[in-house]
């Protein structure tokens, strides 16, 4: 594949039941947001102005539908099956067996209504087709197995990708194995550098333990507050999955620091697009020698100098990195020139040194020409930012021809989509109004109706419902 690849971006629109569980893993701001009152009809019009702003710089922009919520049949295999549920999940006393499940726990309600699929940089890791020995694009589903509510994703995921990635030029695998060293957390722990047109370049995976028993590492570069969520084993089968070259492929391990501040991905603390990386000073457990044959690798394979931007910790530091979720932005080139703009999220301008560092990328002789902000509250009080809402898939023109025409993203979809989100969603969403079994309607007739619109209608229950 010779020709430029465009990197198309697929945002997880926020689904209509949105709130705030305290669920996130070694995340901080879903820890400190837990029990508050959550907005999801705001949450998902924010994403979907991010959207707007993205498709307005040219960018080639699609849309994952939310997925169904609750999961009664998680709730059922973890023993609270005796209320009279059909295999899909429908029929029985769904108020008691919300109520049974809050008994249980809280949490477990929390999980099962969980909207957390819009996180869409965590719904797989994609290599692209220039850097995959078959010159086939390879996405693999993650299979998000350091927490329940995530691990729910995986299974609609994959047929939701299957679908969308239809063409033979793709190929989607499924979750790796459930198992603590194979736990894997998709793109937002993986990079891909490439020369500006997309074709040659380095992978980098990010993992965060690598002891055999893959729990957690051992020693002074163990991480003490959290359980690292990226094992290397997984990245590892990942990379042997999309056949990538191993003379070009690293391998880098989060720095314990980095997690203990709460950069629970490498999305936290890094991001990367095209020829451009930027990261923390404490992003990696690596020497400079490691991150220098990085650079020298990608010179030999592109010919250009990779513009690798090291941000200090007395620049940043890590905790106003991890509360401004500056390395969350999102770097974009434009269509009509060309340059670089970067996404980031309101907290950026009100974190004055992380302000200060964009300010200062802006006004270099990089490539990187401007910055805009998004209000993205809702999403990031959960710890997820602009990078974490979207999938990045490099692709020809071809493949994006090749995609259901109603996923790809139009400016009457968008409207079409806020008219679904102000009809159905709540305008505001408390845990103890995960007890309500009216909402499981409501639910359903939003995530069909948004299918509905991406022209992903569904067969029948058993589909809308897994
Ligand atoms: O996995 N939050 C998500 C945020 C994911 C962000 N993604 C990236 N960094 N790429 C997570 O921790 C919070 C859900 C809750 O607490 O209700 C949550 O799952």
């Amino acid at each position: 594949m010779d020709a430029n690849l465009i990197e198309a971006n697929f945002d997880g629109l926020v689904g209509p039941t949105h709130h705030f569980g305290g669920l996130g893993v070694g995340n901080l701001a879903s820890q400190s947001h837990g029990g508050h009152v959550a907005r999801p009809r705001a949450a998902a019009i924010q994403g979907i102005e991010k959207m707007r702003l993205v498709a307005s710089l040219g960018v080639a922009q699609a849309i994952l539908p939310p997925q169904q919520r609750p999961d009664l049949r998680m709730l059922q295999r973890l023993g609270l099956d005796t209320l009279g549920l059909d295999k899909f999940g429908i029929g029985g006393n769904h108020a008691q067996v919300l109520r049974a499940a809050y008994e249980a726990s809280p949490r477990l309600l929390s999980a099962a209504w969980s909207a957390s699929s819009m996180w869409a940089a965590n719904a797989a890791t994609v290599s692209s087709a220039t850097a995959c020995r078959d010159g086939r694009t390879h996405l693999t589903i993650a299979n998000l197995s350091s927490s329940l509510h995530r691990s729910l994703e995986p299974a609609q995921t994959l047929k939701l990708f299957r679908r969308i990635f239809h063409d033979d030029s793709f190929v989607v695998h499924p979750p790796l194995p459930h198992c603590v060293s194979l736990r894997d957390e998709g793109a937002a722990n993986h990079m891909r550098l490439t020369d500006r047109s997309g074709t040659r370049g380095v992978d980098i995976f990010v993992y965060g333990s690598d002891s055999l028993d893959g729990t957690k590492s051992e020693g002074a570069n163990a991480s003490s507050r959290f359980f690292p969520r990226q094992g290397l084993d997984a990245s590892k089968a990942i990379a042997r999955l999309h056949r990538l070259d191993m003379n070009s492929t690293f391998f880098l391990k989060q720095h314990p620091a980095a997690i203990d501040a709460g950069a629970f991905h490498n999305d936290v603390v890094a991001v990367s697009h095209h020829n451009i990386w930027l990261h923390h000073r404490l992003a990696y457990d690596a020497d400079d020698a490691t991150l220098a044959r990085i650079e020298q690798r990608f010179a030999e394979l592109t010919g250009e100098p990779l513009l690798r931007y090291e941000i200090s910790n007395d620049a940043l530091p890590l905790q106003d990195a991890v509360n401004s979720y500056l390395f969350n932005g999102q770097i974009l080139s434009r269509r009509d020139d060309h340059s670089m703009t970067i996404i980031c999220p309101a907290q950026v301008q009100e974190t004055p040194a992380a302000l200060a560092v964009v300010k200062q990328l802006i006004a270099g002789d990089g490539p990187i020409k401007d910055f805009r902000i998004v209000d993205l509250r809702e999403s990031m009080n959960n710890g997820g930012g602009p990078a974490c809402l979207r999938l990045r898939v490099p692709m020809s023109d071809a493949q994006w021809q090749s995609l259901p025409p109603g996923v790809r993203f139009t400016e009457p979809l968008a409207d079409r989509l806020c008219e679904i989100v102000e009809r159905y969603y709540p305008e505001t969403l408390s845990l103890d109004d995960l007890l309500e079994a009216d909402l499981i309607d409501v639910s359903r007739r939003a995530v069909h109706a948004i299918r509905q619109a991406l022209g992903l209608q569904d067969a029948g229950p058993g589909d809308l419902l897994r």
